[in-house]
């Protein structure tokens, strides 16, 4: 991933990068992503319980760390003096519905604790991904704006949309250069997701690939923001590499690639598995989907730091199932 700056893309980071949820779905391919642009031992992997396959962060340091315990990120953080710091635990939608107060807590809290910690220990930048969750049912739906009507009705959006807010103040407060994007929903091969809305979109290629029909959990004609993982990384970097004067937004940029609906995804698949199959039977998640939009403007990301995506729905779908039966043969 070229550096929009031109900057060689092997840039060595004068000191370490602390990844928190390391191993949750963004986690741990971001760690990924991080440990190719720089030595991997400089880039920290961190969370709360170690990885179900060690294999998947081997490649360099792990360190067991809750979040929400301040004393054991302090002594991290005066270990290994990270010069970024990507804070990325959370309880996502569907599963911080059902726990709300620990939702909040470990979703609020934790980046509070994070926020705190990097302006004491004069950490240089902070990550911390938002979501499309900050809208609600009142929010124009299409083309979503990036400055809009933001009544989210889930514990997790109310969390993103405070969170923002956080951010910014810290930004305005102590000049902590903190820097967000609001996700779509995330698609990738190399992990599953987790308690998430849009984990429908990950589910239906491992059945597909498996030789197994789909009953998807959303409506077939339910349109929602996504992305491949790819690009997600791609922004993510590309954001955190831009020049701070590029960066206008201090709460968290809209980012967008592609809107679809299931019926759309399983055509999609159908394209190289004629034979798959997917039914339909809508659950509590249906309620959380129609309250988010169903597709994003990103035109102040594209305008502020070059935002640019590479995948569309095919082209996704060609090169998930192309890894997911490389996985399978494996
Ligand atoms: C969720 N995957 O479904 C997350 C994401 C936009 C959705 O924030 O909760």
């Amino acid at each position: 991933m070229a550096l929009p700056s031109g900057e060689p893309e092997t840039s060595v980071l004068p000191g370490s990068v602390l990844v928190i949820g390391a191993c949750g779905q963004l986690g741990l391919e971001l760690v990924a992503a991080l440990r190719q642009r720089y030595e991997p031992h400089l880039v920290v992997a961190a969370d709360v319980r170690p990885p179900k396959n060690p294999d998947l962060l081997a490649g360099g340091p792990f360190e067991l760390l809750d979040v929400l315990d301040r004393s054991r990120l302090d002594k991290l953080i005066r270990q290994y003096r990270p010069k970024q710091i990507y804070h990325l635990a959370a309880l996502l939608s569907a599963t911080a519905e059902k726990n709300p107060l620990f939702g909040w807590q470990l979703n609020m809290d934790g980046l509070l604790i994070v926020l705190e910690a990097a302006v004491a220990h004069g950490v240089a930048q902070v990550y911390w991904p938002s979501s499309i969750a900050v809208f609600g049912p009142d929010t124009p739906r299409d083309h979503t704006p990036q400055v809009t009507i933001m009544n989210p009705n889930t514990v997790y959006g109310i969390s993103k949309l405070a969170g923002e807010q956080w951010c910014e103040w810290y930004h305005r407060k102590h000049g902590l250069d903190v820097r967000s994007l609001r996700y779509p929903g995330l698609i990738g091969y190399k992990s599953l997701p987790g308690g998430g809305t849009t984990d429908y979109a990950v589910d239906i290629y491992h059945k597909a690939v498996a030789g197994e029909n789909y009953e998807c959990f959303l409506s077939e004609d339910t349109h929602l923001p996504m992305m491949y993982m790819p690009d997600a990384l791609k922004a993510t970097l590309d954001l955190m590499h831009a020049p701070a004067e590029q960066i206008k937004v201090r709460t968290s940029y809209n980012l967008g690639a592609m809107s679809f609906s299931p019926a759309e995804s399983a055509a999609s698949i159908q394209r190289h598995l004629p034979d798959f199959q997917v039914t339909y039977k809508p659950d509590g998640r249906q309620q959380i989907a129609d309250s988010w939009p169903a597709s994003i403007d990103d035109a102040k990301a594209r305008q502020d730091w070059g935002w640019q995506p590479d995948f569309d729905l095919d082209k996704m779908t060609a090169d998930m199932l192309l890894h997911l039966k490389e996985m399978q043969l494996a």
